[in-house]
């Protein structure tokens, strides 16, 4: 399996997308096994409200890529519910003719039972499309919560779709949501009010770091009448080569391999402990006693965890 990964044979990369997903045992070998063929991947997020258009965006943009002759992979994530649902349903649709492409490659990701989250299912499959020698990994999410955040520490380059009429905009534009973009996108041009976005966009970038400013491009664009996308393609080029000029991609990506080990580490605790005691079950119990007063939530905690530490050490004697 995994030298047909690494020959980029299709069916091989979807058994192992499922294994991630399904966080499998044999899923962790696999990984650390592709690791060495990994790093030549670039990972665009594309992040804004519900129907913005990111989809129709992604769409035009896998038609240049591919115009290049680059591999493409493309990870809708769903972060809302842990079931695919409608809107991915819908994500696919418009990235339909694209599906009979050998060298464009779109599937949805739910967290599912993955252990790491959402965050950790997506950068395992990205590790997957990179030894399989895709050229752009792209990230599809909503822009809601926390789930996002994550995902996008994951991407090397964050594109963030804006659309006129979303109410309130400057005010949501200084909630830190600004922080988040790399590329700003005032989609639906078409729309009344694009151009007054647009100047709310740089005033803001304006307010930022004047010495960083002129490094985040704000485009319109209308991705129905495929309007705009040209030049964002372009501006995402010039933003890479900056970042990888002034080391600034390097930075980004150890500080993704940080918050991924971090992720793990987390991860494999609570799998330790779910090892020892059914938690849901015994997190139940436990505010139960707490709610009653027989016992306080840190020292409770505490002394579950010392107990677990000793049931360990037992253990490592018997064996
Ligand atoms: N008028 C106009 N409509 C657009 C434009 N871009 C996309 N749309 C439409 O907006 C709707 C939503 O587009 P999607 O591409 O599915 O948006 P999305 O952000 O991927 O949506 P979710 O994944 O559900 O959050 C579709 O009906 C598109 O045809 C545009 O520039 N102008
Ligand atoms: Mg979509």
């Amino acid at each position: 399996m995994l030298d047909k990964i690494i020959d980029g044979n299709i069916r091989a990369v979807s058994r192992a997308i499922s294994l991630v997903e399904n966080d499998g045992r044999d899923k962790e070998a696999l990984i650390d096994q592709l690791y060495p063929n990994c790093g030549s991947a670039v990972v665009w997020g594309v992040t804004g409200p519900p129907g913005a258009g990111k989809s129709t965006l992604v769409d035009k943009l896998i038609k240049r890529e591919r115009a290049q002759d680059h591999k493409v992979a493309v990870i809708a994530v769903d972060p809302s519910s842990p079931f695919s649902g409608g809107a991915i349903l819908g994500d696919r649709l418009r990235m339909q003719r694209h599906a009979t492409d050998p060298n464009v490659f779109i599937r949805s990701m739910a967290s599912r039972g993955h252990l790491g989250g959402v965050a950790g299912a997506t950068s395992d499959a990205i590790k997957v499309f990179d030894a399989a020698g895709f050229d752009v990994i792209i990230i599809e999410t909503i822009g809601v919560g926390q789930t996002e955040v994550e995902i996008i520490e994951i991407s090397d380059i964050v594109l963030l779709v804006l659309v006129p009429g979303m109410g309130d905009e400057i005010q949501a534009l200084k909630a830190g949501v600004m922080e988040i973009g790399d590329i700003f996108i005032v989609n639906k041009k078409d729309h009344h009010g694009a151009d007054k976005l647009k100047a709310e966009v740089e005033y803001v970038l304006n307010l930022k770091d004047t010495k960083n400013s002129e490094r985040n491009p704000v485009v319109m664009t209308n991705a129905n009448l495929d309007e705009g996308i040209q030049k964002l393609h372009e501006s995402i080029y010039e933003y890479l080569e900056t970042i990888k000029n002034n080391q600034q991609l390097k930075a980004n990506r150890k500080k993704r391999l940080v918050s991924e080990i971090k992720n793990i580490l987390t991860a494999k605790m609570v799998e330790q402990f779910s090892n020892y005691v059914d938690i849901n079950q015994e997190i139940k119990k436990w505010s139960e006693q707490v709610y009653n007063g027989q016992i306080r939530p840190y020292q409770l905690i505490n002394d579950k965890i010392q107990s677990f530490i000793k049931e360990l050490q037992k253990n490592d004697i018997e064996n």
